[in-house]
């Protein structure tokens, strides 16, 4: 008879019903104070480093598209983690097996509205997502604005080569060789662009695959054999800014550096008239690399253009 009453009790309370007393809500209530609290905190303490969401500081007109991407997507996986925490330790904390429980839970299965709830919004999360990177990538990526500057930067293992087209001149980069001892950085090949105007890398590669990046732009791109992938930025502070190959492309890859200085328009065409005048005229073709450029591509690389019977 015992084990009756004790099924017949299972039907009629499967689960022990959780009252949602006042003490309860007051403490959920609690916790959640606690939270924007400390969230506040940490955000003030930081002030522009957070608002950056800790990524360098961007010196160019791109790098307000790359922070608002960037921090928006950490906002939203935020919101959505916190969700799933919470959720999670909700169930685990609300459902635990209390002292006077007897058997097993209630078995539920197909519940049809919460699969559809749960297939559908996180598509429309991956939408929204894909929506802003496909916005911001063909915008970051736009070269359809004529460039003032027109560089044509080659990749190499393990160094740089800077094809400054309009003013007919370039340099060649030789790697870096890190002794550990101060004064490596004024040996690297350095980049020079004017500041506030609109640059373009024409990006090659000479044999394998480099990748062209100056962190402080907040973007970069990966130069490929035989083909040319482009891009603008108009760089809105003077400074000097470190540059690196982020490619793995062999032994020295981590000596692939270079430097970047963004100065005055005077101050780049007395750069320019100095390689032109210690005999830099010209520009470090395409032969020189182990794959000509494709040929559709060839037209936009003047370097390419130039060399004729080598392509
Ligand atoms: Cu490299």
């Amino acid at each position: 008879m015992a084990v009756d009453s004790d099924i017949e009790s299972r039907k009629v309370h499967p689960l022990r019903p959780h009252d949602d007393t006042s003490a309860r809500v007051k403490r959920r209530g609690l916790t959640l104070t606690g939270i924007a609290v400390l969230a506040a905190v940490a955000l003030s303490g930081c002030g522009e480093q957070v608002k950056r969401g800790y990524l360098p500081h961007g010196v160019t007109v791109n790098s307000a598209h790359v922070i608002s991407l960037w921090n928006g997507s950490w906002i939203a996986a935020l919101v959505v983690g916190v969700i799933v925490w919470g959720l999670i330790i909700w169930c685990a904390a609300a459902y635990r097996r209390k002292k006077d429980d007897t058997g097993l839970p209630e078995q539920l299965r197909y519940n049809v509205p919460i699969e559809i709830l749960y297939t559908v919004v996180p598509l429309f999360m991956i939408a929204v997502l894909f929506y802003y990177t496909a916005r911001d990538e063909s915008e970051l990526l736009d070269t359809s604005k004529k460039p003032d500057v027109t560089i044509n930067v080659v990749g190499k293992q393990w160094s740089w080569d800077f094809n400054y087209v309009e003013a007919q001149t370039y340099e060649a980069g030789t790697q870096a060789e890190l002794t550990g001892q101060p004064g490596v950085e004024a040996t690297l090949p350095t980049l020079y662009l004017p500041v506030n105007k609109r640059v373009q890398f024409d990006l090659t590669a000479r044999d394998v695959i480099h990748s062209f990046w100056v962190p402080q732009f907040l973007q970069k791109l990966d130069m490929i054999p035989g083909r040319l992938n482009k891009f603008q930025v108009v760089p809105t502070e003077t400074g000097t800014f470190q540059g690196k190959c982020a490619e793995l492309c062999g032994a020295y890859h981590s000596q692939m550096l270079f430097r970047v200085a963004v100065v005055s328009q005077a101050d780049f065409d007395a750069h320019m008239a100095q390689l032109r005048a210690s005999g830099n005229i010209g520009a470090l073709d395409n032969s020189l690399s182990r794959e000509p450029i494709e040929k559709k591509q060839q037209q936009f690389v003047p370097s390419a253009a130039a060399t004729g019977s080598s392509n």
